[in-house]
């Protein structure tokens, strides 16, 4: 194998716990309101479900996590600042953390290099990739919780690895398709058998 073994790991939802973060957050702030248990989650879009339950509730959902420090805040996933420390560790391994801002640019995309440096350390600040499309940034793997990441490129450079979380976890996925259960799953595995080909 000519080049290095590039891995994408996705943020919110992968090394930042962003579900717990919001539910947190949403019912402080909304404590009289109803709230969407984390076993109850269904679907990538927290404020659209949130908008089946009362129609309001999609915006107020959406204000949580547009305000400051919402994601400067997040915990870390358990597991998730060692494995990326240690991947990054690894022969012949680069890691970027790929993540894709709200548009509501005044506080995600500093806070988000914010938390980086926090958890990880000044030196992954070389490492981050901020896009709204994933699919035109190349890569072997690309470790992310949203079930379906389209984009401009069809036909995208990368494997796609779901790492599971509260609202994907019952989907059944494609044959083929490879979960990643938890940081406490086998990453490395998953890694070796691209470096195999
Ligand atoms: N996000 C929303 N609405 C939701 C849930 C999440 O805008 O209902 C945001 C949070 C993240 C982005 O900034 O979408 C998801 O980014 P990735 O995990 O796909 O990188």
């Amino acid at each position: 194998r000519r080049r290095r073994l590039r891995v994408l790991v996705d943020m919110d939802g992968v090394l930042a716990d962003f579900e717990g973060g919001f539910l947190k957050k949403f019912r402080a702030k909304y404590p009289e309101k109803p709230y969407i248990a984390l076993e109850d989650r269904r679907g990538f879009w927290v404020s659209e479900q949130y908008g089946q339950l009362e129609s309001e509730l999609s915006e107020k959902a959406i204000g949580i996590w547009e305000s400051k420090n919402f994601f400067l805040e997040l915990d870390p996933l358990p597991g998730a600042v060692e494995a990326v420390k240690q991947m990054a560790e690894l022969k012949e391994t680069d890691v970027f953390i790929c993540t894709s801002p709200i548009k509501k640019y005044r506080y995600c995309p500093y806070e988000k290099y914010a938390w980086v440096e926090k958890h990880l350390g000044q030196e992954f600040l070389e490492q981050i990739v901020l896009t709204r499309d994933k699919t035109v940034v190349s890569g072997d793997l690309l470790i992310d919780d949203r079930p379906d990441i389209i984009g401009a490129e069809k036909s995208p450079s990368w494997e796609h690895i779901l790492f599971t979380a509260c609202h994907n976890k019952h989907l059944q996925l494609p044959p083929l398709r490879r979960r990643l259960h938890s940081w406490a799953d086998d990453w490395k595995a998953i890694l070796d058998s691209k470096r195999a080909l």
